[in-house]
């Protein structure tokens, strides 16, 4: 039996009953780390792998009520953000947050769903951008939400850096602009330092897979964990895309629509069938 307790990682995003995505990928993923994982529900959806069908954020006092006997009960080594659904949700999370001083807080700045339908209003995305960013030790994006959160056109390399400097403008410490999509898909790390930005490039090749629902939920909740486990932000990044192409790679075909990730797939033989 191990002796040390492990590092307590917090999910804090909706439901997905198809688990792609959301908290219940995220316990999958953060077990992946052995870290242990607890989580907050920010929202019900109704989804599968073909898309969003119904979207019933939770009401906000229950969050902070979440949030607090949590925090109360276990230290919490990392977090990560992911869908909010409403203004009130993600101002109740950045309450908790600006009350708490928790380190390792990865937001993943969640806009839409794969298939297009919006995870958040109008306001929440307000407040999260000015609430929740300057909280977090790092934000997330990928093109898309780079593009919507700064309001420039992100379609290359150049345009993720310029969005990088433009979330640093807004707060942000640390900018991930996952590309995963561009060939050769490629992710930028820009850290705001005391000798002024760094930037980092991390390149691999474009999988040719259906399998990517909940790859920003997988992606951001790694990078949480690996935080958790004590590494620096640049290995922590290095090793959470190589396992969202891992889990990628080892995708089972599941579903009509985008499939999700084979997230245990260091888990030996998935089968003994
Ligand atoms: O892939 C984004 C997403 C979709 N659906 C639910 C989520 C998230 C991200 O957190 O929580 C329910």
């Amino acid at each position: 039996m191990p002796s040390h307790s492990p590092k307590v990682v917090l999910s804090i995003a909706g439901f997905d009953p198809s688990s792609g995505a959301g908290i219940t990928a995220d316990i999958k993923t953060i077990a992946a780390h052995e870290c242990y994982a607890v989580t907050c529900l920010t929202a019900v959806t109704v989804q599968t792998t073909t898309g969003v069908n119904q979207v019933c954020p939770e009401p906000a006092e229950r969050v902070t009520a979440t949030l607090e006997a949590l925090a109360g009960d276990m230290p919490i080594a990392a977090v990560r953000i992911g869908m909010l659904g409403s203004a009130a949700v993600a101002s109740a999370v950045a309450n908790f947050l600006a009350g708490r001083g928790l380190a390792n807080v990865v937001l993943d700045p969640v806009l839409r769903s794969s298939s297009g339908t919006p995870l958040i209003d109008e306001r929440g995305l307000l407040v999260l951008k000015d609430g929740l960013l300057p909280l977090a030790a790092v934000v997330t994006p990928n093109i898309e939400e780079a593009a919507a959160l700064t309001g420039l056109a992100v379609e290359n390399q150049d345009g993720m850096r310029a969005a990088a400097r433009g979330l640093h403008a807004l707060g942000a410490r640390n900018v991930v602009v996952t590309g995963g999509h561009l060939s050769p898909a490629t992710d930028i790390l820009s850290c705001m330092t005391a000798e002024g930005f760094k930037t980092y490039e991390f390149s691999g090749p474009q999988l040719a897979t259906t399998s990517t629902h909940g790859t920003g939920c997988a992606f951001a909740s790694a990078l949480a964990c690996n935080l958790a486990l004590g590494c620096q932000i640049e290995l922590a990044v290095k090793l959470a895309k190589e396992y969202v192409a891992g889990a990628m790679a080892a995708a089972y075909s599941l579903g009509r629509g985008r499939g999700p990730l084979n997230h245990l797939f260091g888990m030996g033989k998935t089968s003994g069938m």
